[in-house]
């Protein structure tokens, strides 16, 4: 099959050229399977079941595309040593008729913050953790490996899940590097998911988990043109996630499409007595049934919502060219049979002008990072709470300080924490924002079963109440966009080529209808196929194989 050199334009202007004469990149195709930055997990099973090719061929292929883009993109940080002996014992498994679940044998990338008690290093992308041991698989490694998928490898993060500056850049960590996203040169691969989304826009796996707090799951998937489920807090464990908050926290899939995101959350929901947030789940006994949501009518007859207001208040943050495709996407919904109203966050402005700031994130990381740590069993630079990270990241040059600030520690470290009287007060407002001020008020007040934002709006009410969201591709920025940098001055922060996404928000554990409705708006769309990365991995299952 045709094995070409990677496609790097060199400048800004033969890129805006190109795109504008609806340039697309040909991914290589071979005669017996599509490329795998197309390739779903159906595909994949077909292909590991008609005996095309074998799980261990999977590890070696989605292996040489991580190392094609790796020196430029920086998006995974290690691969797992042992991928491909276990890949093996899968094939194995699957000879003897064997199939643990439709992730069998299939490669999956995570974020650099979900421990494994393997030869893989869980560090939130900080050197104080490179080394340090856990005493077991966190749960969501646990469930992957459970339900048969090959852990590939760890991807680069905003260090601490962008807890520790805002002095920095999104994807950039001490130990990984900056990551760059692969739709323009030097692109903000946002965060702070940021290895996961390049690697599952790009086929570096099938697909990846990453984690979320505020968007850190929802804007590297906005950005990386993917399907990206923010579920709701205790659908998925957190036990040895590396944690910021447990109010907000949640580790959720990001993929190519509704159906591939679908399949991994069903791999990974579901109750764990160790993390108690978990036992609210009203499905303690079966989980609802993704799959069965991707529905291709799911909007026939759906009451959906948009907060308009917010993109009135919020219209700074935001460009015409996303308002428009928004415009456009409320009335194709409109079009599948979904009967449009109006559900503002009616204390939207309020929650703008307050000084709320990150209280509970602060009181949470104090408690919440202390207990993490207690779980090593090897804890190589003694840390064991936040005023021991600071000190080590002081005096640790490689950490980049004081270039890169800690200055949302230092505001933590001067604050009460999550077991004191003042933290009820704070937790309270914040709550008021994303409940009867926010998502969930305007879901009530309007009997709809979702409120429709553009991603680049949507993260910040749903994660005040631990609500879900699900985003999908919509759009992308012209060829003609002015390029914009980021306030750190490194990254490509908006441009020619870049996507942006649509956001269904939904009330607590709804994450099945969202799926739904997700589904037969990009299978009426399919926005994803409308521009192609400006960088993309060669490297084929056929190259591996010698088809
Ligand atoms: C990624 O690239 C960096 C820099 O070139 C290199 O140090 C690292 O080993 C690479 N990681 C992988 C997984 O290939
Ligand atoms: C496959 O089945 C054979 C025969 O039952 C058995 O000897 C072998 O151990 C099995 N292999 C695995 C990997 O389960
Ligand atoms: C984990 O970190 C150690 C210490 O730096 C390193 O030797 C090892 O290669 C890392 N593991 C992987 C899988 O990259
Ligand atoms: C929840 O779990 C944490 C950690 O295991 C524990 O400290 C806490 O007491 C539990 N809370 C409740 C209400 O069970
Ligand atoms: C929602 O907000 C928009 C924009 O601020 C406003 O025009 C509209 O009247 C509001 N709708 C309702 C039902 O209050
Ligand atoms: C939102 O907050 C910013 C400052 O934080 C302020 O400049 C702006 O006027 C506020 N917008 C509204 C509509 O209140
Ligand atoms: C928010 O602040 C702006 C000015 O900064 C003011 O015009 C507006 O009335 C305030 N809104 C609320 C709801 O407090
Ligand atoms: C939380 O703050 C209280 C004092 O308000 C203190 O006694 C307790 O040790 C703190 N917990 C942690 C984990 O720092
Ligand atoms: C702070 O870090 C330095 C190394 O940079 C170490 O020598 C010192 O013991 C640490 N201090 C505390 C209080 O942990
Ligand atoms: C961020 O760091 C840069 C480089 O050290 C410095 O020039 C800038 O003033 C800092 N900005 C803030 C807001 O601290
Ligand atoms: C980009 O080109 C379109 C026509 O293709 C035009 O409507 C738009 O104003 C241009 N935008 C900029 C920023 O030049
Ligand atoms: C662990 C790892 O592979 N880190 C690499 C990530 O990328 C940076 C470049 O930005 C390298 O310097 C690191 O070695």
């Amino acid at each position: 099959m045709l094995l070409r050199g990677l496609v790097v334009l060199s400048t800004a202007f033969q890129l805006g050229a190109a795109l504008n004469s609806q340039y697309s990149i040909q991914t290589p195709k071979s005669t017996y399977f599509p490329s795998l930055i197309e390739a779903d997990l159906e595909d994949i099973v077909t292909g590991l079941e008609s005996g095309l090719f074998t799980s261990a061929d999977l590890v070696k292929t989605y292996t040489a595309r991580i190392k094609e883009v790796n020196d430029t993109l920086h998006a995974v940080t290690e691969l797992n040593p042992d991928a491909l002996s276990i890949a093996t014992s899968l094939d194995d498994l699957r000879r003897n008729g064997t199939i643990l679940s439709p992730l069998h044998g299939v490669p999956i990338i995570i974020k650099n913050n979900i421990a494994t008690a393997d030869k893989m290093n869980s560090t939130a992308g900080s050197w104080s953790l490179v080394g340090a041991k856990v005493p077991r698989d966190s749960t969501m490694a646990a469930k992957l490996r459970k339900a048969g998928a090959v852990i590939l490898g760890k991807s680069n993060l905003s260090q601490w899940a962008n807890y520790r500056s805002d002095n920095t850049s999104n994807g950039w960590s001490a130990y990984g590097g900056q990551t760059y996203a692969a739709y323009y040169p030097k692109q903000d691969p946002s965060g702070s998911s940021s290895g996961s989304g390049v690697s599952s826009s790009l086929g570096l796996a099938l697909a990846a988990l990453g984690t979320e707090t505020s968007g850190s799951i929802l804007s590297p998937s906005d950005v990386n043109n993917l399907v990206g489920i923010k579920p709701t807090v205790g659908l998925t464990s957190r036990y040895l996630v590396i944690p910021i908050s447990e109010h907000q926290d949640t580790v959720g899939p990001m993929a190519r499409s509704v159906k591939d995101a679908a399949y991994l959350l069903q791999a990974i929901a579901g109750p764990d007595p160790n993390d108690n947030y978990t036992l609210a789940n009203p499905h303690q006994g079966i989980q609802p049934d993704y799959l069965a949501a991707c529905n291709y009518n799911a909007l026939t007859g759906a009451r959906i919502g948009v907060a308009w207001n917010v993109l009135d208040i919020w219209s700074q943050y935001t460009d015409d060219v996303v308002i428009d495709a928004f415009h456009e996407a409320v009335d194709q919904i409109r079009a599948a049979g979904a009967t449009i109203v109006d559900a503002n966050f009616t204390a939207f402005a309020q929650y703008n002008n307050s000084t709320l700031g990150d209280a509970v994130l602060n009181a949470d990381f104090l408690v919440g990072l202390p207990n993490y740590l207690k779980e090593l069993t090897y804890n190589p630079n003694n840390i064991h709470n936040l005023a021991d990270e600071r000190n080590f990241t002081h005096g640790f040059p490689l950490e980049d300080w004081p270039e890169r600030d800690t200055k949302l520690w230092d505001e933590a470290l001067a604050q009460y924490n999550n077991t004191s009287p003042q933290f009820w007060k704070a937790y309270q407002e914040s709550l008021y924002y994303g409940d009867e001020g926010g998502i969930l008020g305007a879901l009530r007040r309007t009997n709809t079963s979702a409120v429709l934002l553009p991603t680049q709006l949507s993260p910040s009410i749903p994660a005040l109440v631990g609500s879900p969201v699900v985003t999908v591709p919509m759009g992308f920025y012209p060829w003609n966009t002015t390029v914009v940098m980021n306030g750190f001055g490194n990254l490509v922060a908006t441009g020619p080529n870049v996507p942006f996404g649509l956001s269904f928000m939904g009330a607590k554990w709804s994450e099945a209808d969202l799926i739904g409705f997700a589904y037969a708006y990009e299978q009426r769309t399919m926005h994803r196929n409308d521009k192609q990365p400006y960088l993309v991995p060669n490297v084929e299952v056929g190259d591996v194989l010698g088809w």
